[in-house]
């Protein structure tokens, strides 16, 4: 029987009676957490991406579990969220139906996939007994302080009816449907990530993650050192702070800025400029943070007739406000330096607002302006000389003396807005009393069910609001009459901590055990797309440290190791989508190729952290290949009973340097994720096998049938179905996966002799086997005696050689 679906089928069966990958608690200190991004179950079926997520994931899991280590490797789905809602709004069938349909095809090709999964721990989120404790580790935040309710102006999806988190936002437009996003002022739930700021910074520097998602989380949180500086405003009783990270040009201030929302405004604005800054304020709120703080755009802003003082030389300083300046950051009040700042530069170029340098550069060169660098201050009082460096502490240092300034360390990073206007959600475990105000629901009573018949198509409201049976309820404390919050949670709340319920899937008093959680975590692998660097990510960090600070768990991250799998690309090379009509189908490939072969070829065509666009030319090839290897070992099972040598000569020799190499190499290559080298490696050993058959009448058996052995060991994560089956032909008993991981054995790996190559003057002229200890001399002797060569060096005069060890001996000649 050659390798075929019929063989992946046999071997699924089989695995599954025997519960091959059955994790077992009681083997604690081996345990390795393997986890993968659980999917979202919108398509119907799997496609390319996933199995070149879970494929070559789930074959380091086997490599692992082949070391030794009780590899903890579930599987679950994300279950809510937009696009099943979406969908089901499209086709009228309800979320919940096309949901739960979905995940029953999706794990039917998850196990035809043939991956280890340990279906017991499976996590579904829109389940109630998941999302039950998802509204628990919401109560807990509450509880401490970090879920509040606030107004704020909120990123709002005109085509999804929905507020979404700043970081769904991408380039001003709504990361799921691309429609434009605008700004709408609503009473949203937060979650305060922003406490976190300082230790979600500084602890990414102990992760073992790629270094370019945690350059964008560093961006995203955005620290910035910098001090807060009060400005009075003249003739009034109101003074404001700025928030500068410049304080060294604090003499070349000439205007400030507010932003137009800020609460002064109206306050401070001149009768005479009063219709100005309204009607500017009207234009500001209609425009995306994106376009606020584009240095392309034209800077625009209106006077407010104000003035403001200099809190050292006492100066009238015009106040402006302007959409340049963020509401939401720092103050949201900007001390103008236009020769040093280059948006103030060209509000004040626009707007005929004076000038100052103040900071020259060290060379004493008079650069033009704007001029941005840290130098040498000017026309700075008593700081004139100063260093930038130095001023820009010094000079906060004195007006802290006064009370007018202090050091202040600001973060780019928002609270994370959790609150969807949606129905296909966890509806938010709060209740409104008229008297009691906010009380969260008691914990016995969780969930808060999802109720079943509701109209979920969106209006702009929650669609709860229209569910009395939801709706109304009694208010825990008073026993008044009262009402649930209509809401529902963003889905990135269900995933901030589904890593954690995993192990404890079952548990029905608590989320997790902390005890077992302790020991379970932190995931030693976690696999999954890099799209995902600033939301669940970092999500998930948070959600980890806040229950940490409640007392619910011990450690601090809950990734340890992160491994981005790249994207394959359509064959047109653009990303996969079906609006394109490029996508890939797994299912005809598995089912002409087999599902080993699809893995494969996955793995060996592609380099695993960048993917690359599809290209199904060598799928025939990778074919071939499992083939060929399944020829080799029913020869090998047609001869065993030969007899053959026992001696290990120089076939011999080269046969097992082959052999473990191949084993280190795989073991290294494979350890990091780069799969397609470490099945180069396979390849060459299947050549090496072949030419020691072919070439050796009389072999070494016991050495031929090890090294088919070891062989099969290492390609079976690889190619775990047809291993499996080969390890059978070869009369071995189940499972190629109880097997041990082969070691290598470093002293076969020194060669007795080495080829180097044979240069006159830098040319390649020849070759020459000298044995592996040979001293410089004994090299050169040789080499010029080399029959290849002598009619490049005859009858010139040989002016040096020279030996590059182990490498090449160069001959100059003249
Ligand atoms: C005066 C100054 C002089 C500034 C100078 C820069 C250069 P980061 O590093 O991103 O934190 N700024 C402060 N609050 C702002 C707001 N709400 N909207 C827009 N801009 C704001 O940037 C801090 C700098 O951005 C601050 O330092 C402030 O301009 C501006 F030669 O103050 B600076
Ligand atoms: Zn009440």
């Amino acid at each position: 029987m050659t390798y075929s679906r019929d063989i992946d089928r046999k071997w699924q069966k089989k695995w599954e009676e025997t519960e091959l990958y059955k994790f077992n608690p009681q083997n604690m200190d081996k345990k390795l957490y393997c986890l993968e991004m659980f999917s979202y179950p919108s398509g119907a079926k799997l496609h390319a991406g996933h199995w070149y997520n879970y494929g070559p994931a789930d074959s380091w899991a086997r490599m692992k579990r082949m070391q030794g280590y009780e590899v903890f490797h579930p599987m679950g789905f994300d279950a809510f969220g937009l696009p099943a809602e979406n969908y089901a709004i499209k086709t009228g069938i309800h979320p919940q139906d096309s949901t739960l349909q979905n995940i029953k095809t999706m794990e039917r090709q998850l196990k035809e996939m043939g991956a280890t999964f340990d279906w017991d721990y499976e996590v579904i989120t829109c389940l109630p007994d998941y999302y039950k404790w998802t509204q628990w580790v919401f109560l807990q935040l509450y509880k401490k302080g970090l879920a509040y309710r606030k107004k704020a102006p909120v990123n709002w999806c005109p085509s999804c009816k929905t507020v979404l988190a700043n970081e769904q936002v991408v380039e001003g437009t709504c990361e799921r449907c691309g429609s434009e996003v605008t700004k709408k002022d609503l009473t949203q739930w937060f979650l305060k990530i922003t406490d976190y700021a300082e230790e979600l910074l500084e602890k990414l520097d102990e992760l073992d993650w790629p270094e370019k998602t945690k350059m964008m989380q560093r961006n995203w949180i955005g620290k910035s050192d910098g001090a807060e500086i009060e400005f009075k405003v003249d003739g009034k009783d109101i003074s404001f702070k700025v928030f500068t990270t410049r304080a060294d040009t604090l003499y070349g201030v000439t205007y400030v800025v507010l932003a137009p929302e800020n609460e002064i405004v109206d306050q401070i604005t001149t009768d005479k400029y009063r219709r100005n800054v309204e009607e500017y304020k009207e234009y500001a709120r209609k425009q995306s943070e994106i376009e606020r703080l584009s240095t392309e755009k034209e800077k625009t802003g209106v006077f407010t007739g104000a003035y403001a003082i200099h809190p050292i030389t006492g100066e009238k300083l015009p106040i402006w406000i302007s959409d340049y300046v963020l509401a939401t950051y720092g103050t949201g009040c900007v001390m103008a330096v236009p020769a040093h700042d280059e948006r103030d530069y060209m509000f004040a170029k626009k707007y005929d607002l004076p000038m100052k340098r103040v900071i020259k550069g060290r060379d004493g060169v008079d650069d033009s302006l704007p001029f941005v660098e840290y130098g040498i201050l000017v026309d700075s009082g008593d700081f004139t000389g100063s260093k930038s460096e130095d001023a820009r502490i010094e000079i906060v240092k004195m007006l802290e003396k006064e009370g007018k300034g202090s050091l202040k360390v600001n973060y780019r990073l928002r609270d994370w807005l959790v609150s969807r206007q949606r129905y296909w959600g966890a509806p938010i475990p709060i209740i409104h009393c008229e008297k009691c105000g906010l009380v969260p629901v008691p914990e016995e009573d969780l969930p808060v069910l999802l109720p079943y018949n509701v109209e979920f198509s969106p209006d702009g409201e929650s669609p709860l609001k229209k569910s009395e049976e939801f709706m109304n309820t009694t208010c825990p404390k008073c026993g008044g009459k009262a009402l649930r919050d209509p809401d529902t949670l963003d889905t990135f709340v269900d995933s901030s901590w589904y890593f954690l319920r995993y192990p404890d899937n079952k548990n029905d008093k608590e989320p997790f055990n902390k005890e077992l959680i302790d020991k379970m975590l932190p995931v030693d692998k976690y696999i999954g797309g890099a799209e995902h660097a600033c939301m669940h990510l970092l999500y998930a960090r948070f959600v980890t440290k806040a229950l940490r600070d409640l007392g619910y768990l011990d450690f601090d991250e809950p990734f340890k190791s992160l491994i981005h799998q790249g994207i394959i690309l359509g064959p047109d090379g653009n990303k996969m989508s079906k609006s394109r009509g490029n996508t890939i189908s797994p299912d005809e490939y598995i089912n002409e190729y087999g599902s080993d072969v699809f893995r494969m070829y996955l793995m060996f065509g592609f380099a695993f952290t960048e993917g690359g666009p599809w290209n199904d030319d060598g799928i025939k090839a990778m074919s071939r290949f499992i083939s060929r290897i399944e020829r080799l070992i029913d020869k090998f099972t047609e001869d065993k009973g030969k007899s053959g040598k026992n001696e290990i000569s120089k076939d011999e020799k080269e046969l097992n340097y082959v052999r473990n190499y191949t084993i280190k190499s795989v073991t290294d290559d494979a350890e990091k994720f780069q799969f397609n080298t470490a099945i180069a490696r396979i390849m060459e050993l299947v050549n090496a096998l072949y030419k020691y058959d072919g070439e050796v009448e009389n072999k070494n058996m016991k050495l031929y049938e090890e090294t088919i052995a070891d062989l099969i060991r290492v390609l079976a994560p690889f190619a775990p179905h047809f291993s499996e089956e080969m390890w059978e032909r070869m009369g071995y008993s189940y499972s190629v996966f109880n097997q041990k991981w082969p070691e290598y054995d470093d002293k076969a790996l020194v060669k007795d002799t080495i080829e180097i190559a044979i240069q006159v003057n830098g040319k390649v002229r020849g070759r020459l086997e000298i044995p592996s200890g040979a001293t410089e001399k004994e090299i050169q002797d040789k080499a010029l005696v080399v029959e290849s060569i002598k009619q490049f060096i005859e009858g010139k005069e040989i002016k040096k050689v020279v030996v590059v060890k182990n490498r090449l001996v160069n001959i100059v000649v003249k």
